[in-house]
């Protein structure tokens, strides 16, 4: 299993070619960094991939979609079409990284939400425009993560199960589950079922507290989740995400001291978990 840790938790972290986050993420002992693609536009990828090779570090990439009209699952085709051509762009830039992995919100725009429950014609347009990213980034040898969020995000894919099963419609070798156990503690019945049940399909997992404060501090089941993991061999990547300087990150109050201090201790915790449960 391959630990990391969002670049965002080093504000400014893209004015100098994500220099800061690759130096601290080293400074961690990590393996890899996670780059948001979010908001792309002037990313320096070929300055960040030259960076992360001199640090040996791997990447992967995530990406929300904040415009509502680049909307894969919209009943009119100009969004759709603006919608796969976000995700192809995020893709582009994730092997200009030099990341195999690309996940996060990618199955329509985040805080699309429905009045009453989302038809199955909506998840159709979904994995056919899915399927289209995935032809696209399975040449340039990239996998996609579908990350199942809360229902207060999204009226899409709340659950792992949701996500398998939006994966089997798109029926692509290169789509798999990227699960956060922040939104697995609203959402699941069972987080280490769910971790089971993806299984072999389980490409990336964010390890965030319930409270997305620092990890090991508040209610989530860590044992039962690095259980899990380690009962399905995972040696896919994992990071932290909790970031709690952002604007726009849904935190109104002061769940740590900063981010450094939610990142060491946070990253000294997921460390000894996998100590625990993974030792070689
Ligand atoms: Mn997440």
């Amino acid at each position: 299993m391959k630990l990391g840790m969002h670049a965002s938790a080093w504000k400014d972290w893209r004015d100098d070619n994500a220099t800061a986050a690759i130096r601290e993420t080293k400074r961690l002992g990590l393996d890899f960094v996670e780059i948001p693609l979010t908001s792309h536009e002037g990313l320096r990828a070929v300055a960040i991939a030259n960076n992360l090779k001199e640090a040996g570090l791997q990447a992967v990439t995530s990406a929300l979609i904040t415009n509502q009209s680049f909307d894969i699952t919209s009943e009119f085709s100009e969004n759709r079409a603006a919608g796969i051509d976000f995700l192809k762009k995020c893709v582009r830039l994730t092997s200009e990284i030099g990341a195999d992995f690309f996940g996060g919100v990618l199955y329509g725009p985040h805080m699309k939400l429905s009045t009453g429950r989302p038809s199955e014609e909506l998840m159709h347009r979904a994995a056919s425009g899915l399927r289209e990213v995935a032809h696209y980034a399975k040449e340039l040898g990239i996998t996609l993560g579908l990350e199942p969020i809360n229902r207060y995000e999204t009226c899409l894919v709340n659950t792992c199960e949701q996500a398998l099963k939006l994966i089997r419609l798109i029926g692509e070798p290169n789509v798999k589950v990227h699960l956060d156990t922040y939104h697995m503690n609203i959402e699941e019945k069972n987080v280490s079922g769910a971790i089971r049940q993806a299984g072999s399909l389980l490409g990336h997992i964010h390890l965030n507290e319930s409270d997305w404060g620092i990890p090991g501090t508040a209610h989530t089941d860590w044992q039962g989740i690095f259980g899990a993991l380690q009962e399905i061999n995972y040696a896919g990547y994992a990071s932290l995400e909790c970031v709690i300087e952002l604007d726009g990150g849904y935190v109104w109050r002061q769940l740590a001291p900063d981010n450094r201090t939610l990142a060491e201790e946070g990253i000294r915790f997921l460390k000894g978990m996998r100590d625990q449960y993974f030792r070689s």
